[in-house]
């Protein structure tokens, strides 16, 4: 049936005519994630003491989000605001109209906003559209409004009259919050949910059961959060803690009705991830007899991947993951339970003699479709409960079970395996949308971590290319991660924003109409509703203007603007950048070699992270008499584990050798050393004529080039597979030459490539390299 809304209908049909949003762009709201259509027009619209906010929708919900948008408005305003149930052809001039119309045929997120100076109204298929639209709303007032202290004065706020018709790209937009590894207080996961909403997310993925803890209440088995909830502190952060000096917490099944109600009433679904077979220590601490030893264990108090998993040759596991799993479906009413299923390790199964009797009676090849053989059963229970089995991409080694969605981790290519093979997948690769990684380079990172900056996460499309347009339909959407072994909650705002922001875009915004400088300029605005809202963002880092890194006489260095409201403080002369350092205003004349230390700090008093950026006056160095030379360099080739660049003159060497160039010595370290390892090779370059020489340095991990004993290239702790430059003056002849690299596993490469007088870029032949025999 379709309902006549005569307000609503007047508005929204006056504005039928869409221009290109693009011709819009300087005039355009910031509003995050951009909307399909925004359409400008004249004027404003002022609320007043006789304004209402007026339902027309058989939704009972309609009415719950008109009393959000009443109880939010008046907090700001003092206005009384009453909301009610529109009459037929009752005039509704400057009051905010919510109407939705069940015979509508547009997506369940779909809204369209018409703001005129007669009022607002808001027309939609369902009351979550009429949610989103609220939230545009916010956005369409100034940032200081998000403080929750009312705004007095002015207790009156004026929108700009336009139109918005809005809905989303993916249907599944979200985030993954790891409360396994960190418990995290249920203020601050309802918290959550409100920012989630605000971006126009809509799912949160709570990551609920790990080595390090279990988190929910689980009635026949108490032990499970007696026991389970609770490891050993070891890390001075890990506070509070108990008597016995224990780190945890839990949620009971009270808390978690309550956070399911709360995410629901701002169309937040909660997808509880309830871990199998692997990373279940802390359930194994608790119940030891559902492992393949028997245990005993201690929930485990190291990250990583854990070797004691549940046994898949015991009945017992399966009664016990389906009597939890029975009474996580009552407390979480929608469709999807994540099982998890990633990082499984196959050591326990191989030398269990129930789990081999498994792979017998069942007719399985190995241990890797005795996993396989899990999932579907877990899937068959799931499925006999009406709800869908999700899982990481490792539940498709060994064949995937029929129904299940797949997430997609380890880079897209589960992603295209899957959807191809007609799966729905959720796509978050650790390229783009791990929120647990660093946003700039760290030395402190695990080597594995590469970085992900805003402008990475905002790249990222969710449809690979490689994947057939029929299949497109499959991908179901992208959710950002934030694990955190290294973010307890006090350190989750500053992993997840800004990057959730551009995902949220990702997800929500038509590929089309993605374009990282306007969503720049909508975060200078957004940025400062993440400061009235209380999120303690990853602040900007100053970012120089060009990567100069020396020069000869003199040199001017510049920062870009910063893309927030804030300053830059800098030092050149080797001391910390604080409130107190001068404030970066103009380009800086440079005379001598100096360290640029700098950092933002915002309006709002917050404190950026440091660069450092050395840049060196070139004096010409002198080339050296070598008596009697040898072709290649020596190196020396040693074991060990490190996260920097270590100090080689303290460590005794594995073996020693020559190399024609350092590509080869990289080859032969790769085929001798176990693990990681570090090389330095040292002998002598020989410049052709007098100038300036640029050297590029590729590598991963750490490396650095040295002439003269002076460092002329570092790239060192990056731990990602990059270039770095650095000039040096030369005079012909021969110069000590010093190159030292370490790899701490995964990906390795080590290049070094020289241009200047008489030479085009190219990597260092042998007939350059000398070394004293
Ligand atoms: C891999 S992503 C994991 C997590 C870790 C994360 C750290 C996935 C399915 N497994 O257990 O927390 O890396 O980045």
């Amino acid at each position: 049936m379709i309902l006549s809304y005569p307000l609503v209908a007047l508005l929204v049909l006056a504005a039928q005519a869409t221009k290109p949003a693009s011709r819009l762009a300087a005039a355009e709201p910031a509003i995050v994630p951009r909307p399909v259509e925004i359409e400008p027009g004249a004027g404003r619209f002022r609320l007043g003491e006789k304004s209402a906010v007026l339902v027309q929708s058989p939704y009972p919900e309609a009415k719950s989000v008109a009393e959000q948008l009443a109880a939010w408005l008046r907090t700001r305003t003092g206005l009384p605001l009453p909301v009610r149930e529109k009459a037929r052809d009752e005039n509704s001039a400057g009051s905010i109209v919510l109407a939705t119309a069940g015979g509508h045929s547009r997506a369940s997120d779909h809204y369209d906003l018409t703001i005129s100076e007669r009022g607002v109204g808001i027309f939609a298929a369902h009351p979550q559209g009429l949610f989103y639209a609220f939230q545009t709303l916010r956005q369409l007032l100034p940032p200081e409004c998000e403080r929750t202290a009312a705004v007095q004065p002015p207790n009156e706020l004026e929108w700009p009259c336009l139109r918005i018709s809005d809905h989303s790209r993916f249907l599944w937009r979200g985030m993954l919050l790891d409360c396994g590894r960190h418990f995290m207080d249920k203020e601050f996961v309802k918290r959550t949910i409100d920012l989630l909403a605000y971006h126009k997310l809509n799912v949160l993925h709570w990551h609920l059961t790990e080595d390090q803890g279990w988190r929910i209440e689980i009635k026949k088995f108490p032990k499970l959060t007696e026991v389970g909830a609770w490891r050993r502190a070891t890390r001075d952060s890990e506070q509070p803690r108990d008597a016995q000096g224990r780190y945890g917490g839990f949620y009971t099944q009270d808390d978690i009705r309550e956070i399911v109600a709360y995410a629901k009433s701002r169309y937040v679904t909660i997808v509880p991830e309830i871990e199998m077979p692997g990373h279940c220590l802390a359930a194994l601490a608790a119940y030891p007899e559902l492992s393949c030893t028997g245990g005993p264990f201690e929930v485990r108090t190291e990250w990583g991947v854990e070797e004691n998993v549940y046994c898949a040759g015991n009945e017992k596991t399966f009664e016990f993951l389906e009597s939890v799993l029975a009474e996580v479906i009552d407390l979480f009413p929608g469709q999807y339970i994540h099982i998890g299923g990633d990082e499984v390790p196959k050591a326990r199964w191989n030398s269990c003699p129930k789990c081999q009797e498994r792979i017998q009676a069942e007719g399985l090849k190995d241990e890797r479709e005795l996993q396989s053989y899990f999932v579907r059963r877990i899937e068959k229970f799931l499925a006999s409960r009406n709800r869908r089995l999700i899982g990481w991409d490792e539940i498709l080694e060994g064949g995937l079970a029929p129904n299940a969605t797949v997430q997609s981790w380890r880079g897209m290519a589960g992603a295209v395996a899957a959807a191809s093979a007609g799966h729905d997948v959720i796509a978050s690769p650790t390229s783009h949308c791990y929120l647990d990684y660093p946003q700039r380079p760290d030395p402190a990172a695990p080597g594995w971590m590469g970085f992900i900056d805003l402008e990475k996460a905002y790249s990222f499309d969710p449809l690979p290319a490689a994947l057939p347009a029929a299949k497109s339909k499959h991908i179901q959407g992208v959710e950002g991660n934030i694990w955190t072994e290294r973010a307890p909650q006090p350190r989750v705002d500053w992993q997840v924003f800004p990057r959730l922001a551009a995902l949220a875009e990702v997800g929500w915004s038509p590929a089309s109409m993605r374009d990282f400088a306007d969503f720049s300029r909508r975060m200078r605005t957004h940025y400062r509703r993440l400061d009235a809202l209380g999120v303690e963002y990853f602040v900007p880092l100053p970012q120089l203007a060009s990567d100069i890194t020396s020069f000869q006489d003199s040199c001017t260095l510049e920062f870009k603007p910063l893309p927030v409201d804030g300053r830059i403080h800098f030092t050149l002369d080797g001391s910390e950048p604080t409130a107190a350092s001068p404030v970066y205003a103009r380009a800086i004349r440079l005379d001598d070699s100096a360290e640029m230390r700098a950092r933002t700090i915002l309006a709002s008093g917050r404190v950026g992270d440091e660069i450092r950026h050395r840049i060196r006056k070139l004096r010409p160095l002198d080339s050296v008499q070598l008596a009697v030379v040898q072709p290649g360099l020596a190196y020396e080739l040693y074991n060990g584990s490190w996260r920097m660049l270590p100090e080689f003159d303290k460590l005794t060497p594995l073996r020693t050798g020559v190399a024609a160039v350092p590509e080869d010595a990289l080859a032969e370290a790769r085929s001798v050393a176990q693990g990681g390892f570090a090389l330095r090779l040292r002998g002598s370059l020989s410049a052709p004529a007098d100038g300036v020489y640029t050297i590029t340095l590729r590598s991963d991990d750490g490396a650095r080039v040295l002439l003269h004993d002076e460092e002329i290239v570092n790239h060192d702790g990056l731990h990602a597979v990059s270039d770095r430059r650095g000039e040096v003056l030369l005079r012909a002849g021969w110069h000590p030459l010093t190159i030292e690299y370490f790899d701490a596993g995964g990906a390795s490469a080590l290049a070094v490539e020289i241009e200047g007088p008489l030479l085009q870029r190219q990597p260092l032949t042998p007939g350059m390299l000398g070394h004293a025999p």
